[in-house]
């Protein structure tokens, strides 16, 4: 089958531009959209067309459906990459292209909503044969059942809504004694949040790492597996920086989680990139939930697999069978990204404004995705993200150097920026032996000076 005519990039920022860049090297021609804030963007430079697509407000732009209809209909494109965010997970948006004979390219619709319901993706889970934390058999709507299931399973337990996901809408129990507040509190929390006061109950894990599997499907049961990420340093549930290989598991575990995730998505026939996140403890792999979008960390798996994701989605989208299978997936050296957000780097406020010198590192095994330049205004409307820097080595030692090297070298004036805890970071004993979980950023941040 044919790939597309014309792909509209539904997107903004460095993902705008990474798929530009797969586009391009398809031979297919791209369009861009934007905001008015938008329209000295470099996506918008880059693409052979752009439309303007609405006001600053996402809402009224990167997420209104009938512009997005429109832009295609103006400049004939036949698919849309999403990208992240926006409407990247948005299962009624993938049906709507469909009914417009436009492709999504991304997972089948039913997929995507299965996935965005945490307590329907943890049974999906659990019967695909993926490890998940012990809990309750689905939603829990009555107080003296949730504490039956939670004796059962024993304390501390967190409440989790089924509309949830990134953190919002969970509630540890220590004992008995908080259970039925923190159900009251999930729930009225769940309802403002998402509309839906749906909870469910786990096992609360004290200290997990936070690792995540990369799989990519045909949509027809073939599937495979490109290893692991650690996301484990995160700050309120935004990750700060990633890694592949995780520096807690062996060969062994790695086969086994990886095989697992792959069999489970060629039962389950899924279609394009996907990400399934595991908390890791004692060794032990415990399903959590699973993202079917490209993610903002895709780059440092494709450092070590070589592999190249968003090509990859495209030719899946169009109907091709994978480029590779799970033989020729050989995973080499270590990779690490760094999330390079306008914020300030102790208080992470944001820091929107003009970058008034703007120098990026290289070299080998350097590698920065980014769509800022010296004299852009980063508009105050979307996330922080000014660029990921992803550095390569053939172990994770290498790797650090080649890191620290890497962001001595990069300059952005005018705004504050993540990159002196980076810098921080890499000089960090604990971080140099790879001993941290999802909460040592967070203890770190409350005990040091991150500045010089
Ligand atoms: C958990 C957990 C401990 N035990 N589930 C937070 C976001 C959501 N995706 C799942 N999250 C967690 N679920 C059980 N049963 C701890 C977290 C959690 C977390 C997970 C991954 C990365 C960072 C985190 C920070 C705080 C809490």
């Amino acid at each position: 089958m044919a790939s597309f005519e014309k792909v509209l990039i539904a997107n903004r920022g460095e993902i705008a531009l990474r798929i530009l860049r797969a586009c391009k090297e398809l031979g297919i021609p791209t369009v861009a959209v934007h905001s008015t804030a938008d329209a000295d963007a470099m996506h918008v430079r880059l693409a052979d067309e752009s439309v303007c697509i609405g006001p600053p407000a996402a809402r009224e732009s990167y997420l209104n459906i009938p512009a997005l209809l429109a832009a295609c209909e103006i400049t004939g494109a036949d698919a849309i990459h999403p990208g992240y965010g926006f409407l990247s997970e948005n299962a009624r948006f993938a049906e709507i292209l469909e009914e417009h004979e436009i492709v999504f390219i991304g997972p089948k619709a039913e997929h995507i909503r299965i996935m965005g319901d945490k307590i329907a993706a943890k049974q999906t889970a659990k019967r695909l044969g993926i490890p998940v934390v012990p809990g309750s058999e689905g939603g829990i709507t009555d107080d003296d059942e949730a504490m039956t299931v939670a004796k059962g399973i024993g304390f501390p337990v967190l409440v989790k809504a089924a509309a949830g996901g990134g953190g919002r809408g969970m509630k540890v129990a220590r004992t008995e004694d908080d259970l039925v507040e923190a159900l009251q509190t999930a729930r009225s929390e769940a309802k403002a949040a998402f509309g839906d006061d749906a909870v469910y109950l786990e096992k609360y894990l004290g200290k997990p790492r936070h690792i995540e599997v990369q799989v990519l499907g045909d949509g027809e049961g073939g599937a495979i597996h490109l290893g692991e990420r650690d996301c484990s340093l995160q700050r309120r549930h935004q990750k700060v920086w990633e890694e592949c290989p995780s520096p807690a598991l062996n060969a062994s575990e790695r086969v086994e989680i990886g095989e697992t995730c792959a069999a489970a998505m060629r039962e389950l026939k899924y279609r394009g990139a996907g990400t399934i996140e595991f908390l890791y403890e004692d060794g032990r792999f415990y399903f959590i939930e699973m993202n079917t979008r490209i993610q903002v960390e895709h780059p440092v798996t494709e450092m070590v697999t070589g592999i190249d994701l968003v090509n990859e989605q495209i030719r899946i989208a169009g109907g091709a069978r994978l480029g590779i299978s799970q033989d020729e997936v050989i995973f080499r050296g270590h990779a690490i990204e760094c999330r390079v957000n306008a914020e300030h780097p102790e208080t992470f406020r944001p820091s929107p404004g003009r970058i008034e010198y703007y120098h990026v590192p290289g070299g080998l095994g350097v590698r920065v995705d980014s769509a800022a330049y010296q004299g852009y205004r980063i508009p105050p409307n979307y996330d922080s993200l000014i660029g990921k820097l992803i550095v390569h080595g053939r172990n994770r030692t290498e790797c650090l150097m080649r890191l620290r090297r890497a962001l001595d070298e990069f300059v952005v004036d005018g705004v504050d920026t993540t990159l002196p805890l980076f810098r921080h970071l890499v000089r960090n004993q604990s971080i140099q032996d790879g001993e941290y979980d999802i909460h040592w950023l967070e203890k770190m941040l409350a005990e040091s000076s991150v500045e010089a």
